[in-house]
């Protein structure tokens, strides 16, 4: 190399910000502009500073698509990053552009939403799917001892997550013989879809007694419709959302609770992940237990799937404590 191609690709470096990791890390998202994923950003950013020469690159598209996602990675591979975690928005069509991305050597692997187990070599969810789908129908359940009619708001209807826990949910439904899920619809994780879809539900089932969003874009949205349609105390809205978001509807009563799990830990945790799984320390296979740093460890399932934790109720007596961590 000249000194002068030398001094050129010092500047690109600095124009792209680029800077001589050891590793770079890629965290996709199912969207941009998504609170949840912004903090599991922030975990990876501490696991990537705890790491040390490590740079995360948060990206994902603009909207919750599948053929967005496939854009991203077909980007990542060009660029050869190290290891990409993804949060799918389908199980399937992400496969055959991250078996190329294996191939090229990069480690793969889903959190959040998973991908099916030929796309990745492991799957990091954020707690039991069953245990998911039995929360959210108990937290319609608790306000309603009389029974009643409850809709789902979902995400986009391929994603692997929503439709794991929706389906776990339906499992449990034997318990509550007097509640009726009337509908399912989607809102794709897009606040203004969602919120229209959470106005058609009020009107097409004027009895509606409580809206499950399992979605942290979802429940937000179906909270502020509700309360602009002056139903607060009629229809309760709860699934799975983020304090920080969910302050202003439990406040008002549009919702009476919800839960989730951290989000700030689960970036953190999929970034150590990919991290062990790039520097080939660890294998993934069933059985092996993969270090997550302050977290402890995870230990591989026979699908080489690990859940982490169990999901955390709020409601009036704890979101101020948890409204400013995530
Ligand atoms: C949205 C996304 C994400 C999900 C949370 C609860 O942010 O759909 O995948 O885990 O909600």
């Amino acid at each position: 190399m000249t000194l002068k191609t030398l001094l050129a690709t010092v500047a690109i470096l600095a124009a792209t910000g680029a800077s001589a990791q050891d590793m770079r890390i890629a965290i996709v998202a199912k969207s941009l502009g998504n609170g949840f994923f912004e903090a599991a950003d922030r975990g990876a950013q501490e696991a990537a500073k705890e790491l040390g020469g490590v740079e995360i690159i948060y990206t994902g598209p603009t909207t919750t698509t599948a053929e967005g996602q496939i854009e991203v990675v077909n980007a990542l591979i060009a660029q050869r990053v190290d290891a990409i975690a993804i949060s799918a928005n389908d199980p399937d069509a992400l496969v055959p552009v991250l078996k190329r991305a294996m191939q090229r050597g990069i480690a793969v692997i889903s959190w959040d939403s998973g991908v099916a187990p030929e796309g990745r070599m492991m799957h990091l969810a954020p707690s039991s799917d069953d245990l998911v789908g039995q929360t959210i129908i108990k937290l319609a359940a608790d306000h309603l001892p009389d029974g009643g009619e409850v809709a789902l708001l979902s995400a986009t209807s391929t994603s692997t997550n929503q439709n794991l826990w929706i389906e776990a949910m339906k499992q449990h439904m034997g318990d509550y013989p007097n509640i009726k899920v009337v509908a399912t619809v989607y809102g794709d994780d897009l606040a203004d879809k969602s919120y229209r879809e959470a106005q058609g539900l009020m009107q097409s089932y004027p009895d509606l007694d409580a809206i499950i969003a399992p979605t942290s874009v979802g429940i937000v949205a179906a909270a502020q419709a509700v309360s602009d349609a002056g139903k607060i105390g009629q229809v309760n809205v709860t699934g799975l959302g983020l304090p920080s978001e969910m302050a202003g509807a439990i406040e008002s009563g549009a919702s009476k609770s919800f839960a989730i799990w951290n989000p700030v830990d689960l970036g953190y945790s999929a970034t150590m992940i990919a991290y062990h799984l790039a520097k080939k320390d660890v294998e993934a296979e069933p059985g092996a237990t993969i270090p997550i740093g302050r977290m402890g460890e995870v230990t591989l399932d026979d699908t080489n799937s690990a859940p982490m934790s169990e999901p955390f109720t709020y409601d009036s007596s704890n979101i101020d404590e948890f409204k400013s961590v995530f």
